[in-house]
């Protein structure tokens, strides 16, 4: 049997599969409103029903960008309570509305971690550093304006990040704050990094062993920084925990189309090259300084227990969409 599903539901599905809506906190926070709002457009009066329709939703969901954990995770927030609630025996009105609460406060929760993110991470920022970014991530952006609110003389290098260029909209956000920065094309980090005296990056998912899946190129990033003695921090909030990681799950690093990469008119006359264009890499825990959350600011290989406390996984349930 199809189900449908409302149209704007649908639309966020595409934006975020298109990469118009991305960013993991965003793409966590969008996909859990577009949840919310298969929950409110279920007209039956049957619980099991309500129950299938949403999982089927999350499953949807779920295949619209597979590497960055927030989604899932936020995920697991809204179905860890609402199943709870089913099982309880509430009402299809009582599981509607744990839908609606849990989603609000996990949008909350997760915009209150960004700004805590920016207070621990200021703390790491002294007056006259200059910082390395790379890619687009709300997390780090969170910490360079709280360090430019506090009056610190910063500047910064943002690299573009090809092939979608998210670092131009990192150089809007900075130069909106008036935050003095220069945009370098990826392979520069090596030319610059003798400037530099912090990295900041974001995060997809961090892993069981502390490693980070980041934008790529973060890799290239850290043993360039490790080279040069300059530390890299991880701008991660407790939800970027990859809990499956902890029983070997393989991280899954998302492959796009070439596309991106280079236009097929020119790659179909090419007939010995093919493209690769993974879009995140893995990097060890043993170049990452430590990891700014939104709870403090921890070794790379502590971090996942204390995500753990906050988040408080149920190992299981880990896929409560199945
Ligand atoms: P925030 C982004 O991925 C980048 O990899 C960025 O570092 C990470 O998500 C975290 O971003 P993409 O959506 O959650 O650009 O800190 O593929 O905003």
């Amino acid at each position: 049997m199809s189900i449908s599903y409302p149209r704007d539901f649908m639309s966020i599905v595409d934006d975020i599969k298109k990469m118009r809506i991305r960013g993991a906190g965003r793409i966590a926070r969008a996909a859990i409103k577009a949840l919310k709002l298969v929950s409110e457009s279920f007209e039956g009066d049957d619980r099991e029903e309500f129950i299938e329709y949403i999982k089927s939703a999350s499953k949807i969901l779920l295949n619209t960008r597979p590497t960055a954990v927030s989604l899932p995770n936020a995920l697991r927030y809204v179905l860890f309570r609402l199943l709870e609630e089913y099982r309880s025996g509430g009402s299809l009105e009582a599981l509607k509305e744990t839908v609606n609460k849990s989603v609000n406060s996990f949008v909350k929760l997760s915009k209150n971690a960004l700004k805590k993110i920016g207070e621990y991470g200021a703390r790491l920022i002294d007056d006259g550093d200059v910082i390395l970014t790379h890619c687009n991530s709300a997390a780090v952006l969170s910490i360079i304006i709280k360090a430019k609110a506090d009056s610190k003389n910063i500047s910064v290098y943002a690299t573009e990040t090809r092939p979608r260029f998210q670092g131009r909209k990192t150089i809007k956000v900075l130069n909106k704050y008036g935050v003095r920065t220069t945009l370098i094309v990826d392979s520069a980090v090596g030319y610059f990094m003798n400037k530099i005296n912090k990295v900041f990056v974001g995060a997809d998912a961090i892993l069981a062993n502390g490693a980070l899946i980041n934008k790529i190129g973060t890799f290239s990033i850290a043993i360039i920084a490790n080279e040069f003695n300059v530390p890299l921090y991880v701008a991660a909030e407790t939800y970027k925990y990859s809990p499956d990681s902890l029983f070997g799950v393989k991280a899954k690093i998302e492959e796009r189309s070439p596309t991106e990469v280079i236009s097929p008119s020119f790659l179909s006359r090419l007939n010995y090259v093919k493209v690769r264009n993974p879009a995140f890499d893995i990097t060890s825990p043993r170049y990452i300084t430590a990891i700014i959350s939104e709870v403090g600011i921890y070794h790379p290989s502590v971090f996942p227990r204390v995500a753990e406390k906050i988040f408080k996984f149920r190992y299981s349930e880990l896929y409560p969409w199945e």
